[in-house]
Order: structure tokens, then C-alpha cells, then sequence
């Protein structure tokens, strides 16, 4: 597997020129966004967004960018396309190809009687109401990288809707899916899990990327209802963006980081040109849970993640030194990951998570993750304010974009790839909260 990983030698570009068959002329690819499972290419550029609002189908849709572009990093890692594969909706066994050997599928906080909030055995629940939370989200992102959420703002509504969206999506027929099917070095659309690529076993699940305008590919899923569709994905992402926000100033904040220190937050604050994206994830029930994986232990290229889960466990992340705890899904709480662009800003402090999905005998379960990245073209490094003589930055200046590449080419490494050497013995700084060896056991374990 690692031979794998280290035998690409493309490297992948950080901007490039792109000529759209929906477009009249050529333009640059300046823009990224990624959860590291699932790479994509985000265009801000202002020409562009000109360009686009003359076939961007529906009025007041809000997207940036066409989901067409593609990236030298996908070209270096295609996945194959889902009809070479079996529907796993309807198997009835595990085929070889989906057997990854026995998983250490029981964490240790699986007992019945776990509590949650405020222990130190579980992932921590913070009311965003309390006049304490940024303290406490302080002290989650430091001790366990993940969070979740209560009183976040978003209604239980809008929460079943992008539920029922995802659930409708996947119920679809396999022909009907594939109609919409993400081309092995494409952005949006159906298909598996990028880092698929990096495992000779296939996951458990199925995805649907969004990223611009879904209408396209909404029409061909659903010819008579994509329009009730298009609009939940619109002011889902219209409400994610908000507390994507929000939670931005808490976390900074609770490292002491004011807007003053975080010019791409631009004038108001508000992370103007900022980007993100929306994973639909399912995981059918499977008839050998024990052997397969839903999506295999990664952690998430992006400043952070925010994740509905519906009311079926799967979601795990890992601690050092303890193992693999799950995320119970609370009804309205919703799970924050710290990506591996906060960990960067916070000079590790705050160490993004390592986290995988596992599978059940009888229950489907469906998850839809927000990506939030900053503007790709912004250089991120670890804040100044947080450094001093006996604190030396640990990594080196990185755009989203050339993280991404990284990212595609290293996977679960790209971290240690950007971490900065010793000017003194020319070692490689330690950074305590780099699960570089766990990560790379967990992900040889797999
Ligand atoms: O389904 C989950 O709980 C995890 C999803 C995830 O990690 C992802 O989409 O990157």
C-alpha cells in the first residue's frame, strides 16, 4: 500500500487554465475546495462567475463555479465508475472485493451506559448557547479535534429535508444514479469515495458530491422534482456557510485570534470568499459488517467539517493512545471536525481528527458532510500570535490548492509533508498533535 501511495510521481498544478465546453472562452482554475475524501475545484474567479450566471439554470442560485473543472490531482488518482462495481444495495454477501478482514469494529466507549457532554470517555456536546461555549470548544478542538453541536441555529426542518434529499438520491435506481455519475476524474457527482484509490479494498458506501450548481445533474436524477431538490441544497449550503462562520470566530477566538489577525476573513468578517462544499453520503446495510469499511479512517483537508448524521451510528474517530470512540448521533446536534487547515493555522494545537465510517447488519445510514475551506488562493500558515522563540512554526506556508495536491498524492501523510524542518539540525519539528504513526497504523490496519 505505501508503495502505492509514493508511486505517483504527477504533480499537481495549483492553477490552471481550463477551457468549458459550456463556456465561450478559456479561464483560470483558481479556486479549491476539498474534504480530503472527496477532491474538488472550486472557480471564484470574477470573469468566470460572470460567465457562468448565462447558464446557471436556476434564478437566484448562488454557485460559483461549474463542477465540470478538473484538476491535475484527479487525473493522478481516478476512481473508477460505479457501474464496474456490484449494487451493493442489494447484495446478500460481502464480495471479496469488499472485504477488508476482521475490523476492530467495537470502540471502547460501545457500552450502553456512556455518557455524553461532559466526559472524558466521549466526543463533547456544547450547547452554542452557553455563555461558556467558546472555552469549551477551545478545549474540544485541543483534546479530541471534534465536537458536537446543540442550538446551532439550523431547524429540524431544514435538517430532515437535506436528510429526505439524501435518502431520495440513493433510493434511486442504479441506472438513474449513474445518469449523474462523477467521471473517475471529475468533480461532482455519484460515485465512491476518492481516497478509494489509495485501498485495494472497495468501501462500503456510496457518495454524491456537490459542489456549484446541482441542477444539471438534479434534472437527470429526478426529470419531474429536481427543482424542491435544487432549492434544499441551496439554503442547506446557505445555512452551513452562516455557522460555518460562527463557528470560525469561536474556535479562533478560543486560541486568542481577533479579526484583525485573519485578514482573508475579509473587512466584515465574514469569510466573504471563503469556500465549501456538500457530501451525501449512504452506507446500506451490509450482510458482513465485522469485514467491510464505509469509508476508511481519514482526516478532512479542509478548516472544518459539519456533519448531519441521521439516526444511525457509524461515525468513529480515533484518539491517541485510547482507540476508536463512536459520534452517537443526538437528535439536532450536529458533528464538527477540525480539518487539517486549522491544525495548520493553530500550529497543532488544535489537531484535526482522524475519523472513518464503519457499517451495520441491518440499519442504512445516510451522512451529509459541509466542507469549509478558506479562499484557495490564501496562503495559511500558523498565526504569528501563536508562535515565539520556544514555539517555531511547524508548517510551512500552504494554499488550500497545493495542500489538495499534496493531499491527493500523500493522503493521510500530507500533513507531515507540509511540516517545517529543524533550521538547526535540519530534523523535523515535533509537532505532539500529529497522529502521523497512528494515522499511518490505522490506515495499514484497514
Ligand atoms: O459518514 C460519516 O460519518 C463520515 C463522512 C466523512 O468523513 C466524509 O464525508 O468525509
Amino acid at each position: 500500500m505505501l508503495s502505492h501511495v509514493f508511486s505517483t510521481t504527477a504533480s499537481p498544478s495549483t492553477c490552471a487554465t481550463v477551457r468549458s465546453p459550456l463556456l465561450p472562452t478559456s479561464f483560470k482554475l483558481v479556486s479549491i475546495v476539498d474534504c480530503d475524501t472527496h477532491f474538488f475545484y472550486i472557480q471564484t474567479s470574477l470573469s468566470l462567475s460572470l460567465s457562468l450566471s448565462c447558464y446557471l439554470p436556476r434564478s437566484g442560485t448562488t454557485f460559483t463555479m461549474p463542477s465540470r473543472l478538473i484538476s491535475d490531482a484527479f487525473r493522478a488518482h481516478p476512481v473508477p465508475l460505479y457501474h464496474k462495481h456490484p449494487d451493493i444495495n442489494s447484495l446478500q454477501e460481502l464480495p471479496d472485493s469488499y472485504a477488508w478482514g476482521q475490523l476492530d469494529h467495537e470502540p471502547p466507549n460501545s457500552s450502553s451506559d456512556q455518557s455524553f457532554g461532559s466526559s472524558e470517555n466521549s466526543v463533547p456536546v456544547i450547547d452554542l448557547t452557553d455563555p461558556n461555549a467558546l472555552a469549551l470548544i477551545g478545549h474540544a478542538c485541543k483534546t479530541w479535534g471534534v465536537f458536537q453541536v446543540t442550538n446551532h441555529g439550523i431547524s429540524n426542518n431544514l435538517l430532515d429535508d437535506i436528510e429526505s434529499t439524501a435518502r431520495s438520491l440513493f433510493s434511486l435506481p442504479v441506472h438513474q444514479k449513474l445518469k449523474a455519475a462523477r467521471s473517475p476524474d471529475g468533480v461532482s457527482g455519484y460515485g465512491h469515495a476518492r481516497i478509494s484509490s489509495f485501498f485495494p479494498k472497495l468501501m462500503w458506501s456510496e457518495g454524491y458530491t456537490i459542489v456549484g450548481s446541482p441542477f444539471e445533474q438534479f434534472r437527470q436524477l429526478w426529470p419531474q422534482d429536481h427543482g424542491k431538490f435544487c432549492d434544499i441544497i441551496e439554503e442547506y449550503e446557505r445555512e452551513m456557510k452562516k455557522l460555518a462562520v460562527r463557528l470560525m470566530w469561536l474556535i479562533l477566538g478560543s486560541l486568542g485570534i481577533s479579526k484583525e489577525d485573519v485578514k482573508w476573513a475579509g473587512p466584515k468578517g465574514d469569510f466573504k470568499d471563503a469556500s465549501g462544499a456538500l457530501q451525501l453520503n449512504s452506507y446500506p446495510a451490509c450482510p458482513d459488517p465485522n469485514r467491510a469499511m464505509g469509508l476508511a479512517a481519514h482526516t478532512d483537508s479542509t478548516l472544518l467539517t459539519i456533519l448531519h448524521q441521521n439516526n444511525t451510528s457509524g461515525l468513529q474517530v480515533h484518539r491517541e493512545g485510547t482507540g476508536w470512540f463512536t459520534v452517537p448521533p443526538l437528535p439536532s446536534a450536529l458533528v464538527i471536525n477540525v480539518g487539517d487547515l486549522l491544525h495548520i493555522l493553530s500550529n497543532g494545537s488544535y489537531p484535526s481528527v482522524l475519523h472513518r465510517a464503519v457499517v451495520n447488519r441491518t440499519r442504512h445510514r445516510l451522512s451529509v458532510a459541509y466542507l469549509y475551506g478558506p479562499p484557495a488562493s490564501e496562503e495559511i500558515s500558523p498565526f504569528s500570535k501563536l508562535l515565539g522563540p520556544s514555539q517555531p512554526p511547524l508548517y510551512r506556508p500552504v494554499t488550500w490548492s497545493d495542500y489538495l495536491g499534496t493531499k491527493a498524492k500523500h493522503f493521510n501523510m500530507a500533513l507531515s509533508c507540509v511540516r517545517l524542518c529543524s533550521p538547526q539540525n535540519g530534523g523535523i519539528l515535533v509537532d505532539a498533535n500529529d497522529h502521523h504513526k497512528i494515522r499511518l497504523q490505522a490506515w495499514l490496519e484497514n
